[in-house]
């Protein structure tokens, strides 16, 4: 693997020098942002998103350009969506969702049932009343979303911090232990294409409250409880810093059969130091192959919900700090800031592609993920061509334009993954109905 990797790159080198025209800065163009250096290793990289803020133009510039996952920092949460009982507002999470939807980029929902952020009407309910609650909110909210999400947040913050692997004592706790199991079947009915989450903070490392998640999760999957994924929010600071087995804890929750998802990252901190936790926290999912991505909870240090600790990739201005080239850099990425070269090289673009595909099916649905792979000189598009099987239907397609949703159909680029270095590869998904694709599509470059 090495070997083949060293290969190639010497492949490249000749390549831009027998095409005399292209620059290392062009060559290495596909992993200039975090979305395309994470794509590159088939991860996504996602943010955080306020709704609010949609109006602001650096804001919006750099979350089109550098994220390709995004998840609704509040307004997705039960005092958001369901103001009073039974009465459901999605304006604001609607508007996020439709324009991540329109800039070919994924959405992690979040969350549906949590101790806070509740609406005041919750607080008056207990027992059966609240459990029905929960449950109608479940249903109405994944509902809305179904087909649409990637990924739910299903349950937030459920266990306490006590050291004794309890559950927090909270309202939907009072309700019986198995509110847990009752939101993911729940969550299950109403969306079957949404991955299913538990997501919690301060059990990034081996201790005794991610240890009760473990357990919690290995039995869900043992009794058959839908369960998908687990979230390591990954909130970092000097009293709770990045742990030493941060990956091999990521590691144990793979190894029973979930996909592990870093789901609010931010580390507190400057310089140097803080663009070493990044690099590492990208090290430590890129060698957990269950790992999937990694979101941080914010863009730039003054978005995020402790701004003071400058935890982000960006600062205030918008400008990218160390920590963002250490996380492009971390994922094989370069950090070029110099501008791409005009030039019309001839190798440019002329280069061949493969595609493979990897489906995630169940009855009457499909994920697709589809690999698109430059042969051995750099290209700047592709194409994808294939067939879908006789009555199924694509519902939502990320990371590229699809031309149609059943039948023969092709996927071109998006703005931001068309150029690949040589040997280079991105990846890009559609969701369906009915039956997965599965032979070998055809990739071609223009
Ligand atoms: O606390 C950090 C995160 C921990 N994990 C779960 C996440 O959902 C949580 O996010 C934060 C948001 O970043 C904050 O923006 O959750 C906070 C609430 O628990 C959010 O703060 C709230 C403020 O407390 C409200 O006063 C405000 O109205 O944001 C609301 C909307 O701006």
């Amino acid at each position: 693997m090495r070997r083949s990797r060293a290969i190639l790159t010497v492949l490249t080198a000749a390549a831009v020098t027998a095409g005399g025209f292209l620059t290392l800065t062009q060559a290495a163009n596909a992993a200039t942002t975090l979305g395309s250096a994470a794509a590159a290793k088939s991860r996504y990289f996602g943010t955080a998103v306020a709704a609010y803020k949609l109006t602001d133009s650096v804001y919006t510039g750099l979350l089109d350009t550098q994220f390709t996952m995004v998840t609704p920092e509040n307004e997705m949460k039960w005092d958001a969506t369901e103001p009073s009982q039974n009465t459901f507002s999605y304006t604001s999470a609607d508007t996020i969702v439709a324009r991540a939807k329109a800039n070919g980029q994924r959405v992690r929902g979040h969350a549906l049932a949590w101790h806070s952020q509740q609406p005041s009407w919750v607080a008056s309910l207990s027992g059966t009343a609240l459990r029905s609650a929960m449950v109608n909110h479940i249903t109405n909210v994944a509902t809305h979303y179904k087909g649409q999400l990637y990924a739910w947040d299903v349950v937030n913050e459920a266990f306490s911090d006590n050291g004794d692997g309890s559950r927090r004592s909270s309202n939907l706790q009072a309700t019986g232990n198995d509110w847990i199991e009752v939101a993911f079947q729940t969550a299950r009915a109403a969306d079957p294409s949404a991955k299913l989450c538990y997501n919690d903070y301060n059990t990034d490392g081996v201790n005794a409250k991610s240890t009760a998640v473990y357990t919690m999760v290995k039995d869900f999957l043992a009794r058959g409880v839908p369960i998908d994924c687990v979230g390591f929010q990954s909130h970092f600071n000097s009293a709770s810093p990045l742990p030493s087995d941060y990956q091999a804890n990521l590691q144990r929750f793979a190894d029973l059969g979930v996909e592990v998802q870093i789901t609010e990252l931010d580390i507190a901190g400057s310089g140097t130091a803080q663009a070493d936790s990044y690099s590492k926290v990208v090290a430590a999912c890129l060698a957990v192959s269950k790992c999937t991505g990694i979101s941080v909870w914010g863009i730039r240090d003054s978005d995020s919900w402790r701004a003071s600790d400058t935890p982000l990739l960006f600062d205030a201005s918008g400008n990218p700090k160390e920590a963002y080239n250490a996380v492009i850099t971390a994922f094989g990425g370069t950090t070029t800031t110099s501008s791409p070269t005009t030039s019309s090289s001839p190798t440019t673009g002329t280069g061949a592609c493969t595609a493979t595909v990897a489906n995630n099916s169940w009855t009457g649905g499909f994920v697709t993920t589809v690999t698109v792979k430059a042969g051995a000189t750099a290209i700047t598009s592709w194409k994808v061509a294939l067939t879908l099987p006789t009555g199924s239907a694509v519902t939502s397609t990320w990371s590229a334009t699809a031309s149609g949703s059943s039948g023969a159909l092709t996927f071109t680029n998006a703005s931001y993954n068309g150029s690949l270095a040589a040997g280079a590869s991105t990846s890009f998904g559609f969701q369906g109905t009915g039956t997965a694709f599965s032979g070998t599509p055809t990739c071609t470059v223009s």
